[in-house]
């Protein structure tokens, strides 16, 4: 792609507001006119796809925004701002020449980047200029946000190697160091993903994780460290893979590319079978071995570390394997299975335990009864919990472990870098069939990031309207303040009753968290329920859809309990790497009273109100990644597929707010070219029409336009309350330095009227005809 390729082809101007371009190059013709639409300005449809920013279709309804994004999509373009927002459709085929080397080198060099087509660098690269700022530099952050398999990840990746590619493309220190920090940078991404990201029916290489990551810069904007931070992993995932999903790539990576001495060292026998492991067989996993492996090594794990990695990872597979045979009596604890005792032996070889305690700890569960405590036998179905939840603490911890130790080797000393550029890849909306804790945390997240987005949206459209001289007062748009108020809010919120139900060890949980629900919230008109529905659940309306919530095992969930004897059996490991993992974790009895450990609501909560304090000391930018089809095809775009995710995402909400103030603005020139005729109507003559469109005497254009707007708004046309609440409020219209600003409403007006104007026109026109015959 060369600059010219890149250079806009024409539709939008600025980012932030000037019309320039859409409305003025846009010379509508009788024929469009007399279809008289007020989508009149789209009506051209060949030319959708050169609209390079979706606000300035006029109008912006989402229709309007469909019909362009797939005209744009059909024809290969796959980016489009929607104001200060980059919408990202995912081509899900590879684009050559769209993110090469002099791609990136073309947009970091270009004078105004943002006159080129709207590409994922001109954000980055925006993003990298501001960091400088005007008076002082000013740390930035790039939220990309989407459904599963939309492209966040890859777009959160072409981001890092942007700036690993700029911010190091004028170095002046050795070549080496700089090159070697890069690197690391680059290559926390494998190993994250590898024991992050798994397959799922939506995108085979979901990631199971949120992470926001600080690329670090030193005074010069070189790169020189960053730092990683992770959200809610879903570690069930380890022991419970839903139907046709799989587990986290790292274990089929292992299977698949182990040597024969790993192999015997993990005591994996080939061909063997592993529970946990299903539909291994669809992809080929060696390369990604390793490529995981070389990564590691960059990032300074040495061998013996891997070492200890691989064999707790082997150890978590056999646990997988173990069977439990139910126990007739209920005195006595159930057994191993027969067949799956060899596998209790490898676990515990490999997890370095003794194979006794380890069994005993699955089948036996200590109680505390004040000072003393008794050992009770496991049910069946309370073996297998407690295999599935040492399974899922190991790997929980692992991962953050191995998180920490990626930010060891990649954070910069703080003496050594100044500012920062964030990029945030967050799950997006979700709303499936059955939602549960999980949903509630993820869509919770939404709504906190939606409300940052919102505030820095108003802001944006402020900025516009003061320099047009116009007064901030005109968007009143209602926020979603009261759907957080319903899950966070204090003092009863939707987590504070689960986290207060949470504390009290009650078994009849679900029930009693709908009445508590219904009892304490309904006054929150977020929050509704099915009467009818045998299920307890609640339904939360959220900015981008209603979900409902399904109660059952959403306390459980939240407690999240580990038996204290399982983190006892792990500190007792003679593995070094378990042993320090899980050295500093304090064990908690199930029976303890009070305030029981944190929970998972209170510890997102947290982790999210830490994120959003470092969000709004940052500039942000905003990338929407969008999935045309939901079976990932190459460029197929299903419109349904398509609204639903403009809805979730908040650029339908956009359009909305847009509209909460002038969505309709049109230079001078334009606004007199297309509505010219009406301030002439008692004369107008198609053949004479005329607007001196040369003439740029912007004091008088000016003038012709309010003169042209108050008899506009004065003709018999319009309804007189609708012309007093106007004049009173002066609602309608502003006029501001260089634009009209019009509501929905005046332009509806002033199409109508020209329409009226063009076919008493073509009604001339028609009779001349008819006498000249
Ligand atoms: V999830 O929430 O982690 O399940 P993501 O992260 O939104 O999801 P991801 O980035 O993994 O989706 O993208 C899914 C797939 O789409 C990738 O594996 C690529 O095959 C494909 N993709 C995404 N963006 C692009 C692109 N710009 N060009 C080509 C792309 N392919
Ligand atoms: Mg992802």
């Amino acid at each position: 792609m060369t600059s010219a390729d890149n250079r806009r082809t024409g539709g939008a101007g600025h980012r932030h507001g000037a019309v320039k371009g859409l409305v003025q190059s846009h010379q509508p013709s009788l024929n469009e006119s007399l279809n008289g639409e007020v989508q009149a300005f789209l009506t051209d449809e060949d030319q959708l796809h050169t609209y390079d920013d979706l606000t300035k279709v006029n109008p912006v309804t989402p229709t309007t925004v469909l019909q362009c994004l797939q005209a744009r999509y059909s024809v290969k373009v796959f980016y489009t701002h929607a104001g200060c927002t980059l919408v990202a459709l995912n081509p899900f085929q590879p684009i050559p020449d769209l993110y090469t080397l002099d791609v990136m080198k073309e947009y970091h060099c270009a004078p105004q980047p943002q006159e080129f087509k709207p590409h994922i660098f001109i954000v980055a690269e925006e993003a990298y200029r501001n960091v400088k700022g005007q008076l002082e530099p000013v740390n930035q952050s790039l939220v990309v946000s989407g459904e599963s398999g939309a492209g966040k990840t890859w777009t959160s990746r072409c981001l890092m190697k942007y700036y690993a590619t700029v911010a190091a493309s004028s170095v002046t220190k050795s070549q080496d160091t700089v090159e070697r920090i890069e690197r690391r940078v680059l290559d926390s991404n494998p190993i994250m993903e590898a024991f992050g990201n798994a397959c799922t029916l939506r995108n085979s290489n979901s990631s199971r994780f949120g992470k926001y990551i600080q690329l670090q810069l030193d005074r010069g904007q070189l790169l020189v460290g960053a730092s990683v931070q992770t959200y809610l992993l879903e570690k069930t995932r380890v022991s419970c893979q839903p139907a046709n999903e799989r587990n986290f790539h790292i274990f089929y990576q292992m299977m698949k590319g182990a040597t024969a001495e790993q192999r015997r060292e993990w005591k994996m026998s080939h061909g063997q079978h592993f529970v946990w492991l299903p539909n291994s067989e669809r992809t080929r996993e060696e390369d990604c071995f390793h490529e995981t492996v070389k990564a590691m090594v960059h990032l300074g794990i040495n061998a013996e570390r891997q070492k200890q990695i691989f064999r707790i990872l082997a150890g978590i597979l056999q646990l997988g394997n173990l069977n439990f045979s139910s126990s007739m009596d209920e005195s006595q604890p159930c057994d191993l299975e027969e067949q799956t005792k060899d596998f209790l032996q490898r676990a515990a070889e490999l997890l370095c335990v003794p194979a006794e305690e380890l069994q005993t700890c699955l089948i036996v569960r200590m109680l505390k009864a004040g000072k003393q405590s008794v050992l009770k036998p496991c049910s069946q179905a309370e073996c297998s919990m407690r295999r599935d939840c040492l399974a899922k603490v190991i790997y929980a911890h692992l991962f953050e472990w191995l998180v920490t130790l990626i930010n060891n080797s990649i954070c910069a000393d703080e003496s050594t870098w100044c500012n920062f550029i964030g990029v945030l890849d967050v799950y997006g909306f979700e709303c499936f069939y059955i939602n549960n804790l999980e949903q509630l945390c993820i869509n919770y997240a939404n709504e906190k990031l939606q409300q940052h987005f919102v505030a820095h949206y108003l802001r944006a459209q402020q900025e516009e309207y003061v320099t047009e001289g116009l007064q901030w007062s005109f968007v009143k748009y209602q926020d979603n303040q009261s759907c957080l108020d319903l899950i966070e809010g204090s003092p009863i919120s939707v987590f504070s009753l689960l986290n207060e139900e949470s504390r009290l060890n009650r078994t009849s949980d679900a029930k009693t968290l709908r009445f508590r629900l219904e009892k304490e919230l309904h006054v929150n008109s977020n929050i509704s329920w099915d009467k009818f529905s045998k299920d307890p659940h609640f339904t939360v309306a959220h900015y981008a859809g209603k979900v409902n919530y399904q109660i059952q095992g959403m306390v459980e969930k939240n407690k999240d309990p580990v038996p204290a004897e399982l983190i006892k059996l792990l500190q007792k490991s003679e593995d070094p790497l378990l042993h320090q993992i899980f050295s500093d974790k304090e064990t908690e009895s199930p029976n303890s009273k009070g305030l029981s450990k944190v929970t998972v609501v209170s510890k997102f909560k947290n982790s999210l109100e830490s994120l959003m304090k470092i969000l709004h000391t940052t500039t942000p930018h905003y990338t929407r990644c969008i999935k045309p089809n939901p079976d990932c095809k190459p460029l197929t775009f299903k419109k349904e597929e398509v609204i639903m995710q403009l809805e979730a995402c908040g650029i339908v909400e956009t359009i909305t707010i847009s509209a909460a103030g002038f969505p309709i603005r049109i230079l001078y020139k334009n606004f007199l070219q297309r509505y010219g005729l009406i301030e002439k109507r008692s004369d107008f003559k198609p053949w004479s029409r005329r607007v001196d469109m040369e003439a740029d005497d912007s004091v008088f254009i000016r003038q012709e336009v309010e003169k042209l707007l108050h008899s506009v708004l004065q003709h018999d046309d319009v309804d007189p309350l609708h012309k007093r609440e106007n004049e009173k409020h002066n609602s309608w219209v502003h006029c501001g330095r260089t634009k009209v600003f019009l509501t929905q409403l005046m332009l509806d007006l002033l199409e109508d009227q020209r329409k009226k104007i063009l076919s008493r026109c073509a009604f001339s026109i028609q009779c001349c005809w008819l006498r000249y015959l």
